[in-house]
């Protein structure tokens, strides 16, 4: 089997890491030591459209290759353009837990299983999840505030949809378009600590009553670009903070417009631009008190020239770049 950091019970021929044959590997660093720990969760059983996520982490891997200058001691570090900024370093200890046991058409199993990876990793290091349809950030957040207890888990999403539906008649509790919910339930977070960027389209009546009612913010991409990305990051996070003690991150490539981010499972025009997505997780990157961060909905197979996984990579970078490894102001 490849390598995956939880013991897993079978591997999925389209899970993990793609080495040859999936023969092993030598084992990786000791999670113990990682300030990164990675994981991918390849599971689009809950996408309500179109299928594929399921190989959102072996895409968003492939891409994240030309990277790895992040960490490879080996390697000649990058550094960006624009104005010249104080380097704290030029390595990450960064460690790629593989895949979490998914059980095909299995929710509350896989829930399970995600939950207890998602507390490993955090306990150990900041947490970076790759979905995985938008419906395992669920139990990766319950993992994160297990490796947290006591701490309030606020939560800002990217995202072209709420994720706040309740109930639904078709799909019911536990789908991709829940999962927003089921956090705020899970933790009892104040929905004042949710912070939404990115929504537009249609929405449920239910769920825009209930941001309302509960007063969640929500910044549509107009609003995004009058007030600036950094202004918007800031304040988002000094909004949720009032209401919690560390942030989870989740981003949806969803909110990215489709004619950027083609591969994903429900698309809606009048999206991000790929450079924004980046921009703002780079800007996200300048704070510390988010403990965790995921990018979920790549679907490779609707992605036909990679541009898809590869913004993903590209951003999930940027975010560690600013967070890891460059002085802040
Ligand atoms: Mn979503």
């Amino acid at each position: 089997m490849a390598p995956s950091h939880f013991g897993n019970y079978f591997e999925m021929v389209f899970a993990d890491i793609a080495t040859f044959g999936k023969a092993p590997t030598a084992p990786a660093i000791s999670l113990a030591d990682a300030e990164i720990a990675v994981f991918g969760i390849p599971w689009d059983y809950t996408a309500t459209l179109r299928p594929g996520a399921r190989l959102g982490p072996r895409g968003i891997r492939e891409q994240s290759i030309w990277f790895h200058e992040i960490w490879n001691p080996g390697s000649t570090p990058l550094i960006g353009y624009g104005p010249p900024r104080k380097r704290l370093r030029d390595r990450v200890k960064m460690m790629d837990c593989g895949d979490v046991t998914i059980w095909p058409g299995d929710i509350m199993k896989t829930s399970a299983s995600i939950r207890a990876a998602a507390a490993e990793a955090a306990k150990h290091a900041f947490t970076i999840m790759l979905g995985g349809d938008h419906y395992v950030m669920f139990p990766t957040y319950q993992g994160v505030c297990d490796a947290h207890p006591g701490k309030r888990v606020g939560i800002i999403q990217i995202d072209a949809h709420n994720d706040l539906v309740d109930n639904d008649a078709v799909y019911g509790t536990h789908w991709s378009g829940t999962p927003i919910r089921r956090s705020l339930e899970h933790s009892g977070l104040d929905p004042r600590g949710l912070y939404q960027i990115g929504l537009r389209g249609f929405i449920g009546a239910v769920e825009r009553q209930f941001q309302i009612d509960n007063s969640v913010t929500v910044v549509g991409i107009p609003e995004l670009r009058a007030r600036g990305i950094s202004e918007v990051v800031d304040t988002a996070v000094a909004t949720v903070l009032q209401h919690c003690d560390v942030i989870y991150l989740t981003c949806d490539i969803d909110s990215v417009d489709p004619s950027s981010a083609p591969g994903c499972s429900t698309p809606v025009p009048g999206g991000l631009r790929g450079e924004e997505f980046a921009d703002l997780l780079r800007a996200f990157g300048r704070h510390k008190e988010i403990i965790a961060i995921d990018v979920v909905e790549v679907a490779p197979p609707l992605d036909p020239t990679h541009q898809t996984t590869l913004l993903a990579a590209h951003s999930l970078f940027g975010f560690i770049e600013e967070r890891f490894l460059l002085a802040q102001d």
